[in-house]
């Protein structure tokens, strides 16, 4: 059996990374691990090959090659995944669709011949049987949350690892907190599940083992979602870290009550992590209260202060269009970002997603516009009925990324975030010192000649290379990924 793997074309937004890849030479930010390691449950006598539409084509040979197509998506890849469904349908394949996106959605899904609505560990198998028998169905509902123990190392090698920028593994699934937004908790259920220590150790061995070295992210909803068993992780993956030379540096997604627990910073430090995504969503209490986010409590600023004083550079989640917004909301998180010195901002418009428990809310309240989501929420639309003029909201929105990614604004954060994290316990490794040069010099040559803020840039550099040598090379990769916001925030605002 021939099964090509299709990883459906993400549109251009801010997590894409379009404009910043480009200069370390790479096509994308991180693998599909869903199809990685949909790979590694199927037989391993199957022939597969990955395609994934953000590295390259999807070529009619490729097609023609493969007995069935499976195909994953998130919200924000449907119009692809429609795309790739007809592509290979009118060549006659068997199509096989599972993944966020047609596990949540309440919209019509493409006409595949069998889509699995959630994780895949024990319902995979039991298709492979019912292909044998002749007997599939249409639908494979896994009926429960599979334990982590299941999930085989991902067919990592599947993937042109030279393309992307960072790898990905994932450690625990699912969310202990009951944000009112939050489709996560739905999916993926509020008991985090955890693989094994053994199970992590093996999945770097195989990535280190092909070669990788750079960036890994460790993909969980919330990675202290399970603290008993992340306690007892930190010091094996350390020790790992420490025997094979600190191949890795982590990245990875938490809740902000990370803060309240300075020995396991420590131990995070040690094992190698240097950056962490934290679900602020916005400085303003009622907000907050509203969206039950109980455990963004106290001083924000402070708990993202103390993560930064453990060497760990802070990227946060924000959003605008909470019923309790105040008029001044954009000012108020414009302020939030700058005195946090988070140079990575990610701020959204507030939408609805489908069996999220805001979606039933708004339901009850009549205010759904009767549309899914696009799963975007940086693009300027909503699926309900706001509580603030949603003109306003869109100008208020756009205020905010024009003014945290302009480049004055933008470079002070990072040089404050920079100062902030100076105390590095472990050193970042140069992993291929022509790698190192080459970007150097694209990002000297564009962002220093001939982009027209090379002023604020040479600014920056000039304090980077004084008072930040230790941390050149996280300089230049902000410098890289500000450039990426701000050309977004740009096109944005013209629209
Ligand atoms: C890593 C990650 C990213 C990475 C991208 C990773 C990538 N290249 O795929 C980054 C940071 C770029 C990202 C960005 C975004 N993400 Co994201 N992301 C994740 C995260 C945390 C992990 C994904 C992962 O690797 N999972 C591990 C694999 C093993 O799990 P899985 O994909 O679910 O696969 C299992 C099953 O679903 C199934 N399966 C999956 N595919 C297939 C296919 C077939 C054929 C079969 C049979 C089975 C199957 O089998 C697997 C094993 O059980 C998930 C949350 C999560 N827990 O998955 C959110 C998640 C997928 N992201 C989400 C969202 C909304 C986004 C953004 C839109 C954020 C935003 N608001 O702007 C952006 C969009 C990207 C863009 N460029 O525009 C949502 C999707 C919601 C939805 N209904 O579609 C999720 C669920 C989390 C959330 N609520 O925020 N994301
Ligand atoms: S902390 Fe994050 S993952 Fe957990 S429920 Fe809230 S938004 Fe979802």
């Amino acid at each position: 059996m021939k099964i090509l793997l299709v990883n459906p074309e993400f549109p251009e937004t801010y997590w894409s990374f379009r404009h910043a890849l480009p200069f370390e030479g790479k096509r994308c930010a991180f693998p599909p691990l869903g199809l990685l390691t949909v790979s590694a449950l199927l037989p391993p006598t199957w022939e597969k090959r990955l395609v994934d539409l953000n590295i390259q084509k999807l070529k009619d040979s490729d097609l023609d090659w493969a007995d069935m197509v499976f195909a994953t998506a998130m919200l924000v890849q449907k119009e692809s995944l429609r795309e790739v469904v007809k592509l290979a349908k009118a060549r006659g394949k068997r199509v096989v669709l599972g993944g966020p996106y047609v596990t949540s959605t309440i919209e019509e899904l493409p006409d595949a011949d069998h889509v699995f609505r959630g994780e895949a560990e024990e319902t995979l198998p039991q298709f492979v049987e019912d292909l044998a028998r002749g007997e599939t169905k249409p639908v494979y509902q896994a009926a429960e949350r599979p334990a982590l123990a299941m999930t085989p190392i991902a067919d990592f090698g599947l993937a042109n690892l030279k393309r992307y920028s960072a790898m990905s593994v994932q450690y625990s699934r699912g969310c202990p907190f009951s944000c009112e937004f939050c489709d996560i908790i739905e999916i993926y259920g509020r008991v985090p599940r955890t693989k094994s220590n053994q199970q992590m150790l093996a999945e770097f061995d195989a990535l280190k083992a092909l070669g990788w070295r750079g960036t890994v992210f460790i993909v969980d909803d919330n990675f202290i979602g399970n603290k008993k068993n992340v306690r007892l992780l930190l010091p094996d993956l350390a020790r790992w870290q420490k025997e094979n030379g600190y191949p890795f540096e982590l990245l990875t997604e938490s809740s902000v009550n990370l803060a309240d627990d300075e020995a396991l910073l420590a131990n995070m430090r040690e094992a190698g992590f240097n950056r962490v995504f934290l679900g602020i969503e916005t400085p303003v209490e009622e907000s907050l209260h509203e969206a039950q986010k109980s455990q963004n409590r106290g001083n924000l600023v402070e708990s993202v202060r103390t993560i930064q004083r453990h060497g760990i550079e802070v990227m946060a989640g924000f959003i605008v269009g909470f019923d309790n917004d105040p008029e001044d909301i954009f000012e108020r998180q414009i302020d939030f970002i700058r005195r946090s010195a988070i140079p990575l901002a990610m701020v959204g418009l507030l939408n609805a997603l489908p069996d999220t428990q805001l979606w039933k809310r708004l339901e009850r309240e009549g205010r759904l516009l009767g549309e899914d989501a696009t799963g975007n929420n940086t693009v300027c639309t909503f699926n309900f009925k706001t509580r603030m003029d949603p003109a306003l909201l869109v100008r208020g929105y756009q205020r905010i990324m024009q003014t945290i990614y302009g480049p004055r604004e933008y470079y002070e954060r990072v040089l404050d975030s920079l100062r902030r994290t100076r105390n590095h316990s472990v050193e970042p490794r140069v992993y291929s010192p022509i790698a190192g040069l080459t970007a150097l010099a694209r990002i000297l040559l564009k962002l220093g000649i001939i982009d027209h803020e090379r002023k604020e840039f040479w600014r920056f550099f000039v304090q980077a290379v004084i008072k930040h040598r230790k941390q050149f090379a996280d300089s230049l990769r902000l410098a890289a990924v500000g450039y990426h916001f701000r050309k977004l925030s740009d096109a944005y605002s013209e629209n």
